[in-house]
């Protein structure tokens, strides 16, 4: 469906597939809004960037993502605050540890990580080797996105990854993600508190800021986005400060990249980039002539495969009330992952990544 700003009967049917969604009415508006007001002027300027701070309760090793400001985007916010009754979040996580399991094709669910009490926790340690994935839960909430959370029941490990890996059976089992994604669908850990304590909405819509902001993620990569399209909007307020962010799956043939648009500021923070490697792109591997230059070794590897990346859920997962917001990320290459990033309102941290 196409959003446009004098298409009144577009903007109705919008409105009506949000509520059916369950988002903060007046909050997507604004975001619309923001489109609409800018989406005449869209073309991005070449993005400032800024290396954010790196947190000091992490322990994953990721990269940590880059923001850039699409300096045309700056909407209009309006002054009164959505409408809701849930206070801001406390900020203050649980004291006791949380375990974490993604579900999808496989039988049993892989361990990937989880929360200690003070920080989050890698499911492997810094010898490779893996921790401990059993849990002495019986139940857990199963969430995924587009669906309310449900209860599961735990039930015994069994091998995955091959027999590489054990993990619980989680009934009922996660469905295999949406085609053309594989590998892992569902979040489900234990929890006595509110994990999704504002609603998450996906959007089907065409929002031209947020394809504007798809193409400019690759800026200065040699990488002409320009055929990308939208392919995934996740609507919500992570951070509890009352206004929404979104978060945006962009891609197309070769390339993809993962954004967090702030609805109100119109900033955007690049989560995850992928694209193919080629001797006209930068970052080219090893082996690969450059351009225009020959070369009399053996053919070059072929270049890794490109990533892809979904939302799989937003909750939250260590009862502070900042929600963390799931990645899931695979490639043609038949490996998938998932990524738990947390986000304080200024930067994201990715904090948990697991794989087979
Ligand atoms: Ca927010
Ligand atoms: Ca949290």
């Amino acid at each position: 469906m196409r959003v446009d700003c004098v298409d009144t009967r577009a903007r109705a049917k919008l409105g009506s597939m949000i509520r059916s969604r369950h988002l903060v009415a007046l909050v997507f508006v604004t975001a619309v809004a923001a489109a609409c007001t800018t989406r005449e002027s869209v073309a991005p300027s070449a993005p400032t960037t800024t290396i954010p701070e790196t947190t000091t309760t992490t322990t994953t090793t990721t990269t940590i993502p880059e923001t850039t400001v699409v300096t045309t985007t700056i909407p209009e916010t309006t002054t009164t605050p959505p409408p809701t009754t849930t206070p801001p979040p406390s900020g203050t996580p649980i004291s006791s540890q949380r375990k974490y399991y993604a579900g999808g094709d496989d039988d049993g669910w892989l361990y990937v990580g989880r929360w200690t009490g003070e920080g989050w926790e890698q499911p492997i340690d810094s010898d490779g080797q893996m921790r401990d994935s059993t849990t002495t839960a019986s139940e857990m909430l199963i969430h995924e996105i587009g669906i309310d959370p449900i209860e599961g029941n735990v039930g015994a490990s069994i091998e995955l990854c091959g027999g590489s890996r054990t993990g619980p059976v989680i009934s009922p089992n996660a469905r295999s993600p949406e085609i053309p994604g594989f590998g892992y669908r569902s979040l489900a850990f234990a929890a006595d508190w509110d994990t999704e304590p504002r609603k998450v909405a996906v959007v089907d819509a065409d929002i031209a800021s947020y394809t504007a902001a798809g193409v400019a993620s690759f800026g200065g990569t040699g990488v002409d986005a320009s055929s990308g399209t939208v392919n995934q909007i996740v609507v919500t307020d992570l951070d509890g400060d009352r206004d929404s962010e979104s978060l945006v799956a962009f891609g197309g043939d070769g390339f993809a990249s993962l954004l967090l648009i702030d609805a109100d500021s119109g900033s955007v923070t690049r989560v995850e980039r992928d694209y193919l490697r080629t001797p006209e792109a930068p970052d080219a591997p090893e082996g690969t002539a450059p351009a225009g230059e020959t070369t009399t070794t053996a053919a070059p590897p072929p270049p890794p495969p490109v990533e892809t990346f979904r939302i799989l859920a937003v909750a939250d997962l260590n009862g502070d009330g900042l929600a963390e917001f799931i990645t899931h990320v695979w490639d043609d290459d038949d490996r998938a992952e998932v990524v738990v990033n947390a986000y304080d309102g200024t930067e994201v941290t990715p904090v948990l990544t697991a794989s087979c």
